[in-house]
């Protein structure tokens, strides 16, 4: 509750306003007009609504907060400063500054009380939508007497570049369909972007829009903090619904010759500017200013916050005494405990199948034991192979399934998939064809950023099937594996797919990305002496030669057992060829060098590099004597065999294509 007179109010106000302006000021870059426009609702947020404790930003109760407006980013900071985060006036000072904890953009992990990177607009918009259906599959599966988990509120700001995005569009429609009544968002109705006023791009009716998706929606002026208490509390009240609520507001609020201009958006407002702006609302010309007052009442809210933590904690205890054994599921949940034989489960008794199909298996043979593991698809359940067995579908006002259903939404998809992974009980994947990561390529690159547990999985990896070059992936493999921190399995077949599970559940400390065919492979033959972990070393020699090979084959995926069946024909005819898997780029670049040259040699042996995509990311492997055997063209429209022919993805071709090679090389 807040207690502060409408003075007060109005002074912490302009302290969020002044601090804003002075950061940007010092930094001489930054965006001050929406922290200006959007203090007094963010005040009202966070003094009144949201329930935090600022000394444990990872209290799993806790209230989320979502700035989907990732430029406002000094709003953020200024709150996180006044209401006890450790982020420091010096913090504020040192904005967007190198190693600094308030960098231009909020970013996850390096800002206590962040909750997501957000800055790529509509994407915090979307992550929270996943926050908020992780909170309601924790309610739904751990019991929802009102003190367990999964209670909280999904809270976030939202501007309108947020809302042009498509992505807002998917999400919201998703979030409106699933009914997710703990979704609230203030809407930063300030009818400016950078380019001017919103008429000349930006003139449906928002708040149309969001009821037609069946969302709660209501109007108030941004700077009246009676009028947002009674919307903030209408929107927690209707629990099956989400929430917009539409602020007017004015960006550079108070600033006497730029207020409601663009020219707030994203650059200092000067010094005379500042200085005419701070003497307008009385306040003193001293730069990150605090008055006294504020600074009693806010410590004051601080521990307010605290206590309340602790009366939640109490009643949340009251439930663990109450439900055992949901207190002990949700315990181990959150920990993520893995069956001790994960890896002996996934790396045997695999037979002959596309990898998509392995995958599916190898989610299901772990799917009991690993409780945490959530997710779908973006409308291609059976083709990614993406449903866990006898788990349930989540549903609108039905949270308690595993399987959710995306719709036709990959770039919401892989947002909402961040979403949960941040909400921090589930561990989510998400599943669409591989050329149409393309559509949900910003999040996953997030997900990297952020290094969240989020598994993204690919299927119809390369050329061979018959819907033609739309559906048929050529450099997505190399565009995935240019991504930093994303690790990209290409598995060879099912060992190899159910290691790269393995590996995705039991040691990745980012994204993992599964790139599966649609079409069968038959298992490899691996030499004796082979450990199914060899896979996690990123390649490993599948077909050794007797003595020094002529050529190294290193090929991946669909790819591998083409090679193999290559280098047969080549050592028939007297050419030694090694042949790799190569699973993961990225394990194997992280080899130590010795190792990784035992297995693909930079000392003038050939090497060929096998894929039925572009290559690029092969080049640095195959030296100046070797070459990619790939895909440098857009595919066709055929069945599988003809295109394997026409784009030289036979064993034969292959041989000879090498041979060729050797005899200039
Ligand atoms: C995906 C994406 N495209 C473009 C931008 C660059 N950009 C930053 S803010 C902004 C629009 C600003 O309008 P609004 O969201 O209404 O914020 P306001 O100016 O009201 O603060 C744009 C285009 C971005 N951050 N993300
Ligand atoms: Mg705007």
């Amino acid at each position: 509750m807040t207690t502060a007179s409408p003075e007060l109010r109005e002074k912490i106000a302009h302290t969020i306003r002044f601090l804003s302006v002075d950061a940007v000021e010092q930094a001489k870059s930054g965006h001050p007009g929406a922290p200006m426009g959007l203090a007094t609702a963010a005040l009202e947020l966070w003094d009144g609504h949201l329930r935090f404790d600022p000394g444990d930003p990872s209290w799993a109760l806790r209230d989320r907060f979502v700035l989907s407006a990732g430029h406002a980013s000094m709003l953020l900071y200024s709150l996180l400063h006044l209401f006890g985060y450790d982020v420091s006036l010096d913090d504020l000072r040192r904005f967007r500054q190198l190693g600094a904890r308030t960098p231009g953009h909020p970013e996850y992990g390096d800002t206590p009380g962040v909750e997501t990177t957000t800055g790529p607009l509509g994407q915090g918009f979307a992550n929270g939508v996943g926050m908020a259906l992780a909170g309601q599959m924790t309610r739904a599966r751990f019991g929802g007497d009102g003190d367990g988990p999964g209670q909280h509120f999904v809270y976030g700001i939202v501007s309108d570049g947020d809302l042009m995005e498509g992505i807002s569009a998917e999400a919201g429609s998703l979030a409106g369909h699933l009914g997710l009544g703990n979704l609230i968002y203030l809407y930063d109705d300030n009818r400016i972007t950078i380019d001017g006023a919103t008429d000349i791009t930006f003139t449906e009716d928002v708040a149309a829009r969001f009821g037609a998706q069946r969302w709660q929606v209501q109007q108030v002026d941004g700077e009246d903090s009676d009028g947002l208490r009674a919307a903030i509390g209408a929107a927690r009240e209707d629990t099956e619904r989400p929430s917009l609520i539409v602020m007017r507001t004015t960006i550079g609020y108070g600033s006497p010759n730029l207020a409601g201009t663009s020219k707030t958006h994203g650059a200092p407002l000067g010094p005379e500017e500042s200085a005419a702006t701070k003497a307008a609302a009385g306040w003193p010309d001293t730069p990150f200013h605090i008055p006294d007052d504020v600074s009693a009442y806010l410590s004051e809210r601080v521990a307010a916050k605290r206590a309340g933590r602790a009366e939640r904690d109490a009643r949340f205890e009251a439930w663990q005494g109450r439900e055992p054994a949901r207190a002990e599921a949700y315990a181990s949940q959150c920990e993520r405990a893995l069956p001790a034989d994960l890896v002996d489960r996934l790396a045997a008794d695999w037979g002959k199948a596309a990898t998509r199909v392995h995958s599916g298996e190898a989610l299901n043979r772990v799917a009991a034991d690993a409780p945490f593991l959530v997710g779908g698809s973006a409308d291609l359940a059976a083709s990614n192979n993406s449903r866990i067995g006898n788990a349930g579908d989540v549903a609108t006002g039905d949270f308690a399934g595993r399987n959710i259903h995306f719709g036709v939404r990959e770039h919401a998809m892989g947002a909402i998939a961040n979403g949960i992974a941040l909400d921090g009980t589930f561990a989510p994947y998400a599943g669409t064809f591989l050329v149409f990561s393309d559509y949900m390529r910003p999040s996953i690159r997030l997900a990297a950023l952020s290094e969240l547990p989020a598994i993204f999985v690919f299927t119809h990896d390369s050329v061979f099937g018959e819907d033609g070059p739309t559906h048929q992936p050529i450099e997505h493999v190399d565009a995935l594996r240019s991504i930093p921190n994303l690790t990209v399995f290409r598995p060879a077949d099912g060992l190899e797919t159910g290691m790269a599970w393995a590996w995705a559940l039991e040691r990745a400390e980012g994204p993992v990305a599964l790139c599966l065919t649609r079409q069968g492979l038959p298992p490899l033959e691996r030499p004796s002496g082979f450990a199914p972990r060899d896979v996690w070393r990123g390649a490993y020699t599948v077909v050794e030669t007797d003595g020094a090979p002529d050529v190294v084959l290193l090929a991946s995926g669909s790819e591998v057992s083409i090679a193999c069946e290559a280098a047969a024909k080549l050592s028939s005819e007297g050419t030694r060829a090694r042949v790799v898997s190569l699973a993961s780029l990225e394990l194997f670049a992280e080899l130590p060098k010795a190792e990784r040259e035992a297995i693909v040699p930079s000392d003038g042996t050939v090497v060929v590099a096998v894929e039925a995509g572009r290559g690029e990311s092969l080049q640095r492997y195959v030296g100046p004597r070797g070459m990619v055997y790939g895909i440098q063209r857009f595919g066709a429209s055929a069945p599988a065999a003809d295109l394997a022919a026409k784009f030289g993805f036979t064993p034969d071709q292959l041989a000879t294509q090498v041979r060729e090679h050797l005899s200039h090389a």
